[in-house]
């Protein structure tokens, strides 16, 4: 919006006889969105949620925002001072009595001070547990306090899916989700699996999560490959936090039969509770020179540099962000069809989809790309082509705007 005709027109409008409060109220609150104040809540991890808000956060930054970060720890991607970022640590206090530190008292104690204190606009919380729940509980003390402040949840995946329908959680999330003043979700999969698994009565927005192609593209990393495949072998990759969900045994599957028919070397990277049983697999396998685990790394983007394919077998993704990461580094994606995946991997486009578990589909598959140089070549360019759907600066205005609405929307409800 732009910001001086915008003034001009509340001006106006504040003068104009016959304008409703409601409409007042409204037009005033997205005036105060030119600037907003924004406080993400997320899980400072290296999962998903973590990187989609702590990226968002870092976009809304670039545009003028100020970002106010209110987590347990800093999260990774926001190592260095940048302009126009805040963090705001949660810490529990820890007691003989407790067994579990109450951390969602901490961060509900620490939201009402930041939105207090810093005149928050808005809250964005990601991943619903127990995010959405500690937002609510803020809202309502400072409510008590005479102070407004709109909530947005963001639900990424397993929130809904694997824990959230959990008995021990869902009523909990049902609530929170239907007493947010917005929703969105990262695929139109996930929106639909949050319909039927709960009864929601607020509308669910579908923003998919995004790329930056500032830091997510293909560099000559000519030296990496050479350190890693010297030989020439093809390159597959996988990143993920090797829990359950991602099957990273079906990974080494695959790659065992491909390895078989085509020299190649398979990258593990991440960390997470399935690694030692993997490594134990390889030896198994005698395939300890083949595959190497790196490890977390922060600079992913160097590593699909070299890579050839990128594998992806998971047994539940709502979005399939990695998928997305190798896309932009043009790393063509062999998946299942689950979840959100079908959203980001089009079938036989960028890569292909197979049925959960179907490792012997998905070695197929991989080495008909693998042996023919043309198609890898022209999976790679739609792989890149449907990467840049998900640009960063294409998705960050539609947050904006969407902020802009339920602020408004909220305010008039609020007054
Ligand atoms: O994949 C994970 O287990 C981590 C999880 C998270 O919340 O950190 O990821 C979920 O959110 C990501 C970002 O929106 C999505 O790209 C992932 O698909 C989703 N994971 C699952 O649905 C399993």
């Amino acid at each position: 919006m732009n910001t001086l005709f915008s003034k001009i027109f509340v001006k106006y409008l504040v003068h104009s006889p016959g304008q409703g409060k409601g409409d007042y109220l409204l037009l005033y609150e997205i005036i105060k969105l030119i600037d907003m104040k924004i406080g993400i809540v997320c899980y400072p991890t290296y999962g998903g949620s973590g990187v989609v808000a702590t990226e968002l956060g870092l976009g809304l930054a670039r545009k003028g925002h100020k970002v106010h970060f209110i987590t347990y720890k800093r999260p990774p991607r926001l190592s260095v001072f940048q302009e126009n970022i805040f963090f705001h640590e949660v810490n529990s206090m820890s007691y003989p009595l407790f067994e579990y530190t109450p951390y969602e008292t901490a961060l509900a104690s620490k939201l009402v001070d930041v939105v207090q204190y810093e005149n928050l606009d808005l809250l964005h919380v990601h991943y619903a547990i127990p995010h959405a729940a500690v937002a609510y509980m803020a809202k309502q003390i400072l409510k008590s306090q005479g102070k407004h402040i709109p909530i947005v949840t963001t639900l990424h995946g397993t929130d809904i899916t694997l824990v959230g329908a959990d008995v021990s959680f869902a009523p909990v999330v049902e609530f929170s989700i239907n007493h947010s003043d917005g929703v969105t979700a990262v695929s139109n999969h996930l929106k639909q699996e949050t319909l039927s698994t709960f009864d929601i009565e607020n509308d669910i927005k579908v923003i998919y999560n995004f790329i930056d192609f500032n830091r997510f593209k293909k560099e000559n990393k000519d030296h990496f490959k050479m350190a890693l495949a010297p030989n020439g072998e093809k390159i597959l990759t996988h990143t993920s936090n090797f829990r359950k969900v991602k099957r990273v045994s079906d990974v080494i599957k695959v790659f065992e039969k491909i390895n078989q028919s085509v020299p190649s070397k398979l990258l593990l990277i991440g960390d997470g509770p399935e690694r030692p049983h993997l490594e134990i697999m390889c030896r198994e396998l005698g395939l300890c020179n083949e595959i190497r685990f790196l490890g977390k790394q922060d600079a992913v983007e160097e590593l699909l540099a070299i890579a050839d394919l990128f594998i992806l077998p998971s047994g539940n993704e709502s979005f399939g962000l990695a998928a997305l990461e190798a896309m932009a580094c043009e790393v063509p994606v062999i998946s299942s069809d689950i979840g959100g995946l079908k959203e980001v991997n089009i079938d036989g486009v960028t890569g292909f989809t197979c049925g959960v578990g179907n490792v012997a589909e998905m070695a197929r598959k991989s080495l008909q790309l693998l042996q023919d140089e043309g198609m890898l070549a022209q999976f790679r360019i739609q792989a890149l082509e449907q990467a840049q759907r998900f640009d960063i600066e294409n998705i960050v205005p539609v947050y904006e705007e969407y902020y802009e609405e339920v602020v408004a929307k909220s305010s008039v409800k609020a007054h």
